[in-house]
């Protein structure tokens, strides 16, 4: 799905700002008319932002939250195709236009549009009604939950609320919101795959219309023209870069390319950033144009303190400076796609991304047939989404999954051959925090990635004593699958401004001595081709025992101040390639 973008034939308008929204803990919102207007509780709310830190009566609502917005549609648009499209929305969302149901969609982290000009009141006022349905159900990807209370036991089991996940789940309208024309006939989708020969780079794209039609594409970069002829719904061509310069790690070199649609009826025309680069597994190595990868940086989450999950560009901007300053040069999109433009900013900062689907916390009563078939569906949706950044260099399709029974195999063969038939170009991935006999499903897949808390939840205190552990747990994985292996999360809590000597738990200093020796150790394995720190920043998560008030595993705070840990892997990171 391509993003919004304005140029000759496409106008957009953001309805981001100030909306009005409305608790609806009865639940039927709908029986009472809420599609057509908000009571007079309402009350205002950001978007886009998550709403549970907006207000405080709001923090433990995970039910049905409507929004209202009331918008003015150009009479110059008149005649002319307008679409909505939502960035992202919590749960299961359904849209109303002036009363009429526009649009249905669930899951928290895709983007979702209909075309609406049907009811558009044209140099109008016009209703706009959101219904983001976050209520907590064991059998969505992933699976939450605000039942089974569990007393008296520890870790997420019995947090609250009760998710099979370690993060807040915030709802609300939590991406932009978008009003934009286009021709009917437009540029519906693009693919892009690059190529390198000799010194000339390829850029392979499949474009699509959107109704059957005659004519021509022109694809063009500079001086560099590919023109094709349109009879149907599709073209295809390759546009050649003589002396091409490559999309890097550090070197974001990206051609906007320019594609045209010309036909009989209509001309539409769209500008996509391409880099050119060539990703591969070979071996116990990634290969990245050819030249080993290895993988610095964090699992990271969309958190920040009042936004909840809400996007702000300023948080992206100041994350990217701290991933640059400290040598990370990649992140995983742990534990669901994240906003676009975070991916865009990586295209133009050459950081590669592990971009993860939203299913964590699998498990084995969900390997059903049905749930198969939803998962597939939400892995085309982020392909459909995803697939022209450069810096995605790999799918990872799932995070910490109970995954040891025959349906579980069959459910992770299943996933990884729709992102191969969708995407022939990535290697594919899931991460794993079992021991290498429960994880059926690698035989299917490229890389291995583990989580491992050596030192925290095996062998708390234990820095030292743990490090042969380690060493011997990711041997045990090479040893059993031969696939190179990236150590996707290891970390420590530290609370900012804890200090301790001998260093213990939950102090700055035992998380900067835990992180520092295991980076070592994964050093020196030569099939470990990466190291993700968890995490990049502390993080709101449910309350438990085991939580004060964040995940705090950050390297750096909620804030983004650095803790002890982030100067130690400045050190490390630019030391190491
Ligand atoms: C994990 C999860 C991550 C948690 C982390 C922790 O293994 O993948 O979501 O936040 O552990 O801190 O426990």
């Amino acid at each position: 799905m391509l993003y919004p973008q304005e140029n000759l034939y496409r106008n957009l308008t953001k309805l981001d700002g100030m909306w009005r929204f409305f608790a609806d803990r009865e639940g039927n919102g709908e029986a009472k008319g809420l599609p057509g207007g908000l009571p007079k509780e309402a009350r205002d709310i950001a978007v886009p932002a998550s709403w549970n830190e907006q207000y405080s009566d709001l923090f433990h609502f995970h039910g049905k939250g409507w929004y209202e917005r009331i918008f003015f549609a150009p009479l110059d648009w008149d005649s002319r195709p307008v679409w909505l499209r939502f960035g992202a929305v919590s749960g299961v969302c359904k849209v109303w236009v002036n009363e009429t149901l526009v649009l249905e969609h669930t899951g928290n982290a895709l983007p979702f549009e209909a075309r609406i000009d049907n009811v558009l009141h044209f140099g109008q006022e016009n209703r706009l009604i959101v219904l983001a349905d976050s209520t907590l159900d064991p059998w969505s990807l992933p699976p939450a939950s605000l039942e089974g209370r569990q007393e008296g036991r520890v870790g997420f089991a019995s947090s609250y609320p009760n998710v099979t996940y370690d993060f807040f789940p915030y709802g609300g309208i939590q991406r932009s919101v978008w009003l934009y024309t286009a021709p009917a006939n437009r540029i519906e989708d693009i693919t892009v795959k690059t190529d390198v020969q000799g010194t000339a780079g390829i850029i392979r794209f499949t474009l699509k219309t959107t109704a059957i039609c005659k004519g021509k594409v022109i694809a063009s970069v500079g001086d560099q023209v590919c023109e094709v002829s349109l009879d149907g719904v599709e073209a295809r061509g390759d546009l050649r870069i003589p002396d091409a310069k490559l999309w890097d790690i550090g070197q974001p070199n990206l051609y906007a390319v320019n594609f045209v649609l010309e036909t009989d009826e209509s001309k539409d025309c769209y500008r996509l950033d391409c880099g050119i680069r060539t990703v591969k597994v070979d071996g116990n190595r990634f290969l990245l144009n050819g030249k080993p990868v290895f993988f610095k940086g964090f699992g990271k989450h969309e958190d920040y303190s009042i936004l909840g999950k809400g996007y702000n560009d300023a948080i992206v901007v100041k994350d990217f400076g701290l991933m640059r300053w400290i040598g990370a040069n990649s992140f995983r999109t742990s534990h669901y796609p994240y906003d676009e433009q975070i991916l865009s900013m990586a295209d133009r900062h050459g950081v590669l991304v592990i971009g993860e689907t939203p299913f964590v916390g699998l498990n084995e009563r969900m390997y059903r047939p049905d749930i198969l078939e939803k998962a597939k569906g939400v892995i085309a949706e982020m392909i459909a989404r995803d697939k022209n950044h450069p810096s995605i260099v790999m799918w990872s399709l799932a995070n910490e999954p109970n995954c040891e029974s025959t349906e579980a195999e069959q459910f992770f063969k299943g996933m990884a051959e729709t992102a191969r038939s969708l995407d022939d170009t990535r290697p594919i991935t899931y991460v794993a925090h079992l021991e290498p006999e429960n994880n059926v499903g690698y035989p299917y897949y490229d890389v291995v990635c583990i989580n491992k808390y050596y030192g925290w939840y095996v062998g708390a205190g234990l820095i030292d004593e743990t490090l042969d552990e380690f060493k011997a747990c990711m041997d045990r994985f090479y040893q059993k699958f031969g696939k190179p292996m990236i150590v996707t999360e290891f970390g420590a809590d530290a609370i900012a401004g804890m200090h301790c000597d001998p260093p213990q738990m939950f102090s700055e200093e035992y998380q900067n001595e835990m992180v520092a020796k295991q980076f070592e150790a994964m050093c020196e394995k030569d099939y470990c081709i990466g190291a993700h720190v968890w995490a990049f920043a502390d993080f709101k998560t449910c309350q438990s025992i085991s939580r004060i008030i964040v995940n705090r595993k950050g390297v750096f705070t909620r804030e983004r101040e650095p803790k002890m840990v982030a100067h130690t892997l400045h050190r490390l990171w630019n030391e190491k390639n």
